[in-house]
């Protein structure tokens, strides 16, 4: 039976990121194929984000042997199931070849991790597998995943075209770098992708890197710009301004069909999350009975409440919020009813270029009609056929095409979950079996 959701995880491991690569791998093979690990720079420089991808592969391999040493199921189904391909993307954002990584995770991104349980930390020969340069065949320490030696927007490019349209969603949990080269690179192949689905940005909340911006978005504003200006009825609409030392294509003027973008925002993603009390409960008993992941993840995991507790020194117990897994969750169980997204795609537009406000994400909260939307029967129509439609479109002064139902972005963005409490439930279920 061919699985629920095929999926690219695109990704910058990082303590949540392996979080929510834990929960992909745990997935049967009926909910859920992992067809791609993309790999990009993010939390942490890209090698330290290969490393963690590799040391997840070499962690749960010991936890294999170690649960059916004690007769327990081995779990994690989908992963022998199907082969995942593992590529490096990107190592800075397009426009800046700085690196904006925050440490939040450590130096290596999993809180020292590899330092601290040198045993459960693979060879180096990990370095190799994404080495083109090397000629040597390292797959046999690696069994269970495909290294790539392409870049990882290249293999989502080929994985899109090889498969038929609607077949391949892609989850993006890092910055949108890789995400924005395949678009731009050959953006038909790249909508052949059934649904792109974005932890980022901060839509009516704070940011958590600076007042306005998430991380993710923040991190690389002009790839999220360029990404989402394809759920646009008309991309040159929001294209954001391309500095001169990015290397860029336009869209084509005319494109075959418009992108569906689920927007994961920390709106909804802070509310979804695993506090420590419960978390050092629940995992002791199997770090007890001597399981490497729970050892494993227990270190970065408690890493993470310790980094949360210092930055907000009240005294309260540290949650960590389960943003990247987050929209795992949403891939396993998005028939669920109470998944909620507004009635209407919002017209969300992300600053690229603020002194201030960089990777913010703009909304019109103005009290203003839109003339276009009464004559505006289906949103799939081409809204430029109708020349009644583009006359009553067209309002005097509105010259960013806020009040256009012809122009801005069309982004779903998720309002609603089946449960602020049970995530983390489904989490520890899932990933400790
Ligand atoms: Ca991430």
């Amino acid at each position: 039976m061919a699985p629920k959701s095929k999926i690219i995880l695109d990704t910058d491991p990082g303590v949540d990121d392996v979080m929510a690569l834990l929960l992909a791998l745990s997935a049967s093979p009926e909910e859920l194929e992992l067809a791609m690990i993309s790999v990009t720079y993010g939390n942490v420089p890209l090698q330290c984000c290969l490393r963690n991808v590799a040391a997840l592969y070499h962690v749960l391999e010991k936890e294999f042997e170690w649960r059916k040493s004690q007769g327990r199921p081995e779990g994690y189904e989908t992963l022998k199931a199907h082969k995942t391909i593992v590529a490096a993307g990107a190592e800075h954002s397009l426009a800046d070849p700085v690196l904006a990584a925050d440490y939040f995770h450590g130096a290596d991104g999993l809180h020292n991790v590899h330092d601290i349980h040198t045993d459960l930390s693979p060879a180096e020969t990990w370095k190799a597998l994404f080495d083109k340069e090397d000629g040597n065949d390292h797959t046999s320490s690696y069994p269970r995943f495909t290294p790539s030696k392409e870049p990882a927007h290249k293999e989502m490019l080929r994985l899109l075209r090889e498969n038929p349209a609607d077949t391949i969603s892609i989850l993006a949990v890092g910055p949108l770098t890789n995400v924005a080269l395949a678009a731009t690179e050959d953006p038909e192949t790249f909508l052949k992708v059934k649904e792109l689905i974005v932890m980022g940005g901060a839509v009516e909340v704070p940011g958590n890197v600076t007042p306005s911006a998430e991380f993710n978005t923040y991190a690389d504003p002009l790839a999220a710009a360029l990404v989402y200006a394809l759920s646009s009825p008309s991309p040159a609409s929001t294209m954001p301004p391309i500095p001169s030392n990015v290397n860029i294509k336009p869209y084509p003027a005319k494109l075959s069909r418009r992108l569906t973008v689920t927007l994961c925002p920390l709106d909804i993603t802070e509310r979804h999350a695993i506090n420590k009390n419960y978390f050092v409960e629940t995992v002791q008993p199997y770090i007890d009975a001597g399981s490497p992941l729970a050892r494993w993840a227990s270190h970065f995991i408690n890493g993470a409440f310790n980094k949360i507790d210092s930055m907000e020194g009240d005294g309260n117990e540290p949650a960590l919020a389960l943003h990247d897994p987050f929209t795992v969750w949403y891939v396993l169980t998005h028939d669920d009813p109470r998944w909620k997204v507004p009635a209407k795609p919002e017209d969300l537009r992300v600053e690229t270029v603020g002194q201030w406000t960089k990777g913010s994400y703009i909304l019109d909260k103005r009290i203003r009609s839109k003339p276009g939307e009464a004559a505006l029967v289906d949103l799939t129509d081409d809204v430029e056929a109708d020349p009644h439609l583009v006359t009553l479109d067209e309002v005097p002064g509105d010259t960013m095409g806020w009040l256009s139902v012809r122009k801005g972005n069309r982004i779903r963005r998720v309002i609603g979950t089946p449960g602020e409490n049970t995530f983390k439930e489904v989490w520890m279920q899932r990933v400790f079996g």
